[in-house]
């Protein structure tokens, strides 16, 4: 979120006209007849349904917010009533380990977005039900759609169907067709999961699993399913990809420096000739994951409370590679006790 010191309008964004605001994205809802509501689902103690008449009902802001949209406009002050998200969620009980919060559509390919629960607070979530004194329009969400302030507007969705709370993140629409950056803060530019990737570029290399020679510094691929993903020589220094599913995957020749892999599924991943310096491995299933000739000076295995790193059968690092390590992960490592299968 902006603080005093943030310019109210984000990089490279464009305010337009008060009056101005365009559709972006699917322009109706599904076809159906049945009655507008929305559910609570989930990792929740109690799961509760909405239905339009009660949200009207319980409208409890009335204000102004500003919105970001990753195609470069913006439009400030804008004028919304709706229920507030947070009470909502209060009186349904999240469970504790709640860790991601999904919203789909109502719509013809079930769009959707999530988002990390523990930052949702702080966004001041809404569900709105009127813009600029009118009921919303139906091209623009209506009659129930998200507004989250503080995020790019690909994580409001319109015609809100949905509200899942889960336990391990699921990608929505944007973030997994379109390579959309999964976090969205328009202060940090966040649009896509490397910031050298077009919108199709990312579209296309994500269908083909197909990142070799890529530049890809910074990738975001937090908890992804990219198994089997070919990213042979492609530079992906600080690439944050904890939680990604790259079973099978390829990085021979590739830069990982400084990446972090923690909490992965790592099974059969080629690592072999790549510059895994001070990559962050902790947690992962490294079962028959190839490290041949693979530079791994400061690299982490273990991480205290991060749980184990799964071996497979035969220890992955030669002596050589292990004298690249720290004492103490050389200490840790090599007590982890090798699986058979
Ligand atoms: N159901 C649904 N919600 C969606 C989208 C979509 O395609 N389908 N597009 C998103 C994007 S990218 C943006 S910028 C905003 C656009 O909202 P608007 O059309 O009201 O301007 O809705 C978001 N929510
Ligand atoms: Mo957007």
């Amino acid at each position: 979120m902006a603080s005093d010191s943030t310019p109210r309008l984000p990089p490279r964004q464009q305010l337009i006209g008060p009056d101005k605001w365009p559709v972006v994205g699917e322009s109706t809802p599904r076809q159906s007849t049945d009655p507008w509501q929305v559910s609570i689902i989930g990792a929740v103690e109690k799961p509760l349904v909405f239905s339009l008449d009660e949200l009207r009902s319980r409208i409890d802001f009335d204000g102004k917010v500003d919105i970001h949209c990753v195609t470069r406009w913006s439009k400030f002050d804008f004028a919304i009533r709706g229920v507030r998200l947070m009470p909502i969620l209060e009186q349904a009980g999240v469970l504790a380990a709640a860790r991601f919060i999904s919203f789909t559509a109502r719509s013809e390919r079930s769009h959707s977005t999530s988002l990390a629960f523990e930052e949702l607070a702080a966004l001041e979530p809404i569900i709105a039900l009127d813009a600029d004194g009118e009921p919303l329009a139906s091209a623009h969400g209506g009659p129930i759609r998200m507004v989250i302030p503080g995020r790019y507007f690909y994580k409001s969705v319109k015609w809100l169907e949905t509200i899942e709370l889960l336990i391990d993140d699921r990608l929505g629409y944007w973030e997994s067709q379109a390579g959309y950056h999964n976090h969205a803060d328009p202060w940090r530019e966040e649009r896509f999961m490397a910031p050298n990737f077009s919108k199709r570029e990312a579209a296309e290399r994500l269908e083909k699993r197909d990142f070799r020679d890529c530049e890809l510094r910074g990738f975001d691929g937090r908890d992804r399913d990219l198994s089997r993903l070919d990213a042979r020589r492609s530079q992906l220094r600080d690439a944050d990809m904890r939680g990604a599913n790259l079973r099978d995957g390829n990085f021979e020749g590739a830069n990982l420096s400084g990446a972090r892999l923690e909490g992965c599924d790592l099974r059969g991943v080629i690592f072999r000739g790549s510059d895994c310096e001070g990559c962050d491995f902790s947690g992962s299933d490294l079962r028959w994951a190839d490290f041949e000739e693979a530079s791994l000076f400061g690299a982490t295995f273990v991480t205290p409370g991060m749980g184990l790193v799964r071996l497979g059968p035969k220890f992955p690092l030669t002596d050589k590679q292990l004298q690249m390590l720290t004492e103490e992960q050389i200490t840790s490592l090599l007590s982890v006790s090798l699986e058979s299968e």
